[in-house]
């Protein structure tokens, strides 16, 4: 879970399928396609995803197989995240109910078959479910033997870092929930106020209208699909770019959007 800072990280906050508004951003990152359709920085930089790069938006296949060619390739990297790890059971086969934008990604999966036949659909949904399932709970990003940044979909404790389990894991996946309030939303604690030291540790899972800077760690989602914005976060140059959605895909409004839109 260790990896090298090398020639800089565009860490990206929750995509949820929003495809078009993930290619702008790299486009404004400075990304561009090879002839076998990676897209490479000229300077050697990586993509770093917080997770969540499928589900609730139009076109999570596409965006879980940016991220299963890219990572094959070395050029980007993913963690674990809650409908990442609902999809891989999914894909697994096994019995998960489908809601809250999950349900999409099966529809998505049905169109693919009927374009693309079975057996390539069934050949993508295994690799598909590998990537997911091997998605580290969360990323060290060093350089010269220092840590600098820790990446964490919904969250971390410091004495989880550098560490594996299924109770870390579901902690990164989740947050610290504390259970469910009378509509069904999950009561999450402020796990990012017990954050002590330099390390900065990086977040996404929980929409905020913009950055949320607390105790050294930093949320990066905004909301993209809920109509708010795609977020990159730039190491180490600590520079925020943003791709603002071009429509609102959840369904949600006013006060049942996380981000008030
Ligand atoms: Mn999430």
């Amino acid at each position: 879970m260790r990896i090298e800072l090398g020639f800089g990280l565009d860490i990206i906050g929750d995509i949820h399928a929003c495809f078009e508004e993930f290619m702008t951003l790299l486009d404004k990152l400075g990304y561009q396609k090879n002839r076998e359709g990676l897209y490479i920085h000229p300077e050697g930089r990586k993509i770093l995803s917080l997770g969540d790069v499928m589900s609730r938006g139009p076109q999570s296949i596409e965006c879980m197989l940016f991220f299963l060619r890219h990572v094959e390739a070395g050029q980007a990297y993913m963690i674990d995240s809650n409908h990442g790890w609902k999809i891989a059971r999914w894909l697994e086969g096994r019995k998960v109910q489908l809601k809250h934008g999950d349900e999409n990604v099966q529809k998505e999966f049905k169109n693919y078959e009927l374009k693309h036949g079975k057996k390539e659909t069934l050949n993508l949904k295994a690799r598909l479910k590998t990537l997911l399932m091997d998605a580290p709970s969360h990323y060290i990003v060093s350089n010269e033997g220092e840590d600098l940044v820790v990446c964490a979909h919904a969250g971390i404790k410091d004495e989880y870092i550098g560490n594996e389990n299924s109770r870390i894991k579901d902690f990164c996946r989740y947050g610290d929930v504390a259970g469910m309030d009378e509509k069904g939303k999950p009561i999450r604690r402020d796990w990012f106020k017990e954050h002590k030291g330099d390390l900065l540790i990086l977040w996404g899972h929980d929409p905020k209208p913009e950055p949320l800077l607390i105790n050294n760690t930093l949320n990066i989602d905004q909301g993209v699909v809920f109509g708010g914005k795609l977020t990159c976060f730039r190491f180490p140059e600590r520079e925020f770019v943003f791709v603002e959605a071009l429509e609102n895909y959840s369904g949600k409004t006013g006060a049942d959007n996380p981000i008030g839109k």
